[in-house]
């Protein structure tokens, strides 16, 4: 990559993590919804929408940032010229009522937005749990920090898919999964233990950390399932396979998915071990 690219992708990572004390502060007070909903229809917490706020300040605010979008707006806003950063600036949020884990999601795309997962030069996720954690993708490979202060402490470099799988967390009620989701389903929960939270980030870093699979998959009553291509699945497709992992929309990478001119498209989302993955793609054929 560039010098020029990887500076800004350093800023981008730097901001992120300076942001991220913010965005967990700014939850005390916020767990209240608002009257408006994204575009996703998705009702909105005060707390998405002060994490957009601050992050299109911030990101948008970086020389060599040239477009931000976010699921809690519309559309792309042109920042000035360069990369495009697509943030999911609080996923999860519905869990902030219960009071358990959350994250955010960033994309680096060297591409206008809507793009392709192939033209991703970085992928992060913050994740809001016991402790405030970050997990970097790049040049092919996942670094995960502690963030104190909105400083970044190496925690641990190279993060790899353990080659024996121990977690499994699948979205979706199991009435409105196809069938040949449900068979596969029924295959993995006799092989893995359960862990779902309802927070990706949360569930997908059990994964990174523990070998496994996760899938928010296509539904009878959603055929191109819930999670979003720019938002969700790249950046999660990504990071999974720069660890060693494989992700999949049922039939292919995620990274490879023809972006549509939605930026809010949404996408079947299946990311862990390459085996797990390689049977349900076998399952849904
Ligand atoms: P459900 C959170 O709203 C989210 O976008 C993901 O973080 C999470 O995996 C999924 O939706 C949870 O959806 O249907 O289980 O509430």
């Amino acid at each position: 990559m560039p010098a020029s690219l990887e500076a800004t992708v350093d800023e981008v990572v730097e901001t992120v993590a300076e942001t991220a004390p913010d965005v967990r502060s700014g939850l005390v007070g916020r767990r209240s919804y608002r009257e408006t909903a994204n575009a996703s229809g998705e009702r909105q917490l005060a707390a998405d929408v002060h994490a957009d706020e601050l992050f299109e300040e911030r990101l948008g605010d970086i020389d060599g940032v040239g477009e931000y979008a976010s699921e809690e707006r519309d559309g792309v806003v042109d920042v000035g010229e360069g990369l495009s950063v697509a943030v999911d600036p609080l996923d999860g949020s519905s869990n902030l009522k219960s009071n358990n884990a959350m994250g955010t999601i960033v994309a680096v795309y060297d591409a206008d937005l809507p793009a392709r997962g192939e033209d991703l030069v970085a992928a992060a996720f913050v994740l809001y749990g016991p402790i405030t954690s970050m997990t970097v993708a790049r040049d092919g490979t996942v670094t995960e920090y502690e963030v104190v202060d909105g400083e970044l402490r190496e925690t641990e470099a190279d993060v790899t898919l353990p080659e024996d799988p121990v977690v499994y967390g699948f979205g979706g009620r199991v009435p409105d999964w196809p069938a040949d989701f449900e068979t596969y389903a029924r295959e993995v929960e006799q092989e893995l233990k359960l862990r779902y939270g309802g927070a990706m980030i949360a569930d997908v870093n059990q994964v990174l950390e523990y070998g496994g699979v996760f899938a928010y998959p296509a539904l009878d009553s959603a055929p191109n399932g819930k999670l979003r291509l720019q938002f969700e699945g790249n950046p999660i497709g990504y990071i999974v396979e720069c660890a060693g992992g494989a992700s999949s929309d049922g039939t292919q990478s995620l990274l490879s998915v023809e972006p549509t001119d939605d930026v809010h498209q949404r996408v079947p989302l299946h990311v862990g071990n390459e085996s797990l993955v390689g049977r349900l793609e076998d399952a849904l054929d």
